[in-house]
């Protein structure tokens, strides 16, 4: 087989990119090593920034997402019984983020590339990138349990942290930057009205929690865990009875619960790797980079690896000219180390750290405090939240 640019991996990363260079008339193919039902099932993020929201427009899937998608104008911090609104709108000049399920998506996505012919091998084995720093990288691996070999000019590494892109770069031509935090998120899903119609994230002295939702009668609610934390040690009752502990008493009240249909523990770190191009192999997405959910920017840090992807691909295949191409490593980065350290910022102020010293924990507390108090520290948050511009 051959083609221009092998996709490896169909998650949002994947699906966007081919999309759109489907859309220029650039060949491409997709690996995936998970079957389309269990990439379907997943549960992941739920906050869009506008710039996503354009480039997925863009790949021709704004119709759902513009009917179904809430727009958030804010979002409300409490700490302790106090309740603060960040209006994101009033501080950024008019901007917001849109809350639509990256489960969505992906189903978008991948109703797009059926719609318009664009090819994605699901079940693909023991994936494995050859010779990607030649002019003639070439992918193997097994389809339907036949050895196929797919010669292509470029390889997009869309495969996620666990993937096989990121694995395949020689030990010396990489540098890996990781910080991995003391605790891990509780999610659920339920299909119960959400307490409030903006999103609350709730510092406590019990932990964090975070009041989501995915439409008006879906919600999407999280508590801080243990890192070793087991989803069988958490009943239903006792997840609703945690949650309702870290939210100021009026809000806990009014929440209305029910059965969880999704339950799971995400472990949180941040990472990055540099650089994020090796020859004719891309790293997009969490294959080069993961952050905490705190600032809700993983799945936007995908959104934006692809834009700069994309128009070096572009310039490179419709224009000859490979500025943009050879930038992509230097571009996306600078937008990523932006939200690591956001998210780093927002995680490390709104969770209780089990290790933290005294000294460390006032600080923290101060740091929550300033914020909730001035305007300019609000407006930065603000910036960061709806995120920067690409
Ligand atoms: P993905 O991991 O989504 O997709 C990679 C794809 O590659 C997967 O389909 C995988 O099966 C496939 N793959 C892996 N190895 C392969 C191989 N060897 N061969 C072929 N295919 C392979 N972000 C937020 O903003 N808010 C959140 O609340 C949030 N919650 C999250 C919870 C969890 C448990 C996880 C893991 C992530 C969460 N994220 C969240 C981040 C998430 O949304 C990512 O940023 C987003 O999925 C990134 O998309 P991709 O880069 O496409 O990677
Ligand atoms: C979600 O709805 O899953 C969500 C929202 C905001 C975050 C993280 C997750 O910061």
């Amino acid at each position: 087989m051959t083609t221009q640019v092998c996709i490896i991996g169909a998650g949002p990363s994947g699906l966007l990119l081919g999309q759109l260079l489907h859309d220029i008339g650039v060949e491409t193919l997709i690996l995936e090593r998970a079957s389309l039902d269990h990439v379907l099932s997943r549960v992941r993020a739920g906050v869009l920034e506008q710039g996503t929201m354009r480039m997925l427009v863009t790949a021709g899937i704004g119709g759902r997402m513009h009917a179904q998608g809430l727009v958030h104008e804010g979002f409300a911090i409490t700490r302790d019984d106090d309740i603060h609104r960040i209006d994101l709108t009033g501080l950024t000049g008019g901007k917001w983020v849109t809350v639509y399920g990256q489960t969505e998506v992906t189903r978008d996505l991948v109703d797009r590339r059926a719609e318009t012919g664009g090819v994605t091998h699901y079940e693909a084995d023991g994936v494995a990138l050859h010779e990607f720093d030649s002019v003639k990288p070439y992918v193997t691996c097994r389809i339907g349990g036949e050895e196929v070999r797919i010669d292509c000019r470029f390889i997009a590494g869309c495969d996620g942290f666990h993937g096989a892109s990121r694995r395949s770069v020689p030990e010396d031509a990489i540098r890996t930057f990781e910080k991995v935090y003391p605790f891990g998120w509780l999610g659920i899903l339920s299909d119960v009205p959400p307490v409030s119609h903006e999103l609350i994230y709730a510092s406590h002295s019990r932990g964090f929690a975070l009041c989501s939702m995915r439409s008006r009668s879906r919600s999407r609610y999280y508590i801080q865990c243990n890192a070793g934390d087991s989803i069988d040690a958490w009943s239903d009752d006792r997840f609703w009875t945690e949650l309702r502990r870290r939210l100021p008493p009026g809000i806990a009240e009014s929440m209305v619960t029910g059965p969880s249909f999704e339950k799971s523990i995400a472990p949180l770190r941040s990472f990055v790797a540099e650089p994020m191009r090796f020859g004719n192999l891309f790293l997009v997405g969490d294959a080069a980079h993961i952050v905490p959910p705190t600032g809700a920017k993983g799945l936007n840090l995908a959104a934006s690896d692809v834009h700069y992807l994309f128009e070096g691909l572009r310039g490179h295949f419709l224009e000859r000219d490979n500025h943009l191409l050879d930038t992509y490593s230097s571009r996306a980065l600078d937008r990523v180390w932006k939200a690591v350290r956001f998210s780093w910022w927002m995680t490390t102020m709104l969770h209780r750290f089990p290790d933290q010293s005294p000294f460390e924990a006032r600080i923290m507390e101060s740091e929550l405090a300033y914020t909730l108090g001035s305007e300019a520290a609000q407006t930065a948050l603000a910036e960061n939240y709806v995120g920067l511009p690409y």
